[in-house]
């Protein structure tokens, strides 16, 4: 278990997903209809850039892809900006976030998220190293210009591929300066 801060306490009331910025349908889901979608399975190994794996995992969860296509990216959108609870961000190019076998995830091995593994609701793109994977997951913005997130703003690398072992790069400052619009 990995993350910057403390475990949030979520209220699934006022639970809302949100995707927006360069898409035709910007759309906000509250949790019963994230838990009425169809969902799909993953296995995997996950990376993280501290030089820990965790191999043989299997995730079910919401495919991102249907939520790509039900707010339909625009001509222009070419990456992500993903947020989560606490004002975590991670950044990612929209091909690696565009893949079938990314979900916003409910369940590891069969059982519900605990809290510290980002329950109920977490990001998983297990190509990349795993900090991209956010936990306590909240929405995501397509952008038409890459923008650094958290780690990412803290050195990190903007696309993170473990196998090229991507894991530092220098976001660049004036875009930091100037914001994610
Ligand atoms: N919201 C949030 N998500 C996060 C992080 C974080 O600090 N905050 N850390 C990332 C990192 S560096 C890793 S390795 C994984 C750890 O996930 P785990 O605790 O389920 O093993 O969560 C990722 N997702
Ligand atoms: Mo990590």
């Amino acid at each position: 278990m990995l993350h910057y801060g403390t475990v949030p306490a979520i209220d699934l009331q006022g639970w809302r997903f949100t995707v927006r910025g360069a898409v035709e349908r910007p759309f906000e889901m509250d949790w019963q209809e994230l838990l009425s979608l169809p969902r799909r399975k993953t296995a995997c190994d996950i990376h993280c850039v501290t030089r820990w794996s965790r191999y043989d995992n299997v995730f079910g969860g919401v495919p991102v892809q249907d939520l790509l296509q039900r707010a339909g990216v625009r001509a222009e959108g070419r990456f992500v900006l993903v947020s989560a609870e606490q004002g975590f961000t991670t950044n990612l190019p929209l091909e690696d976030f565009d893949r079938p076998e990314n979900l916003l995830a409910l369940t590891h091995d069969g059982e519900p998220l605990t809290p510290e593994h980002g329950g109920p609701v977490r990001l998983l793109v297990p190509h990349v190293y795993f900090w991209k994977s956010a936990k306590w997951v909240k929405g995501f913005e397509v952008l038409d210009e890459d923008y650094p997130g958290f780690w990412e703003q803290n050195g990190y690398h903007m696309r993170g591929d473990p196998w090229a072992e991507e894991r530092f790069g220098r976001p660049d400052p004036v875009r930091m300066r100037r914001g994610p619009r």
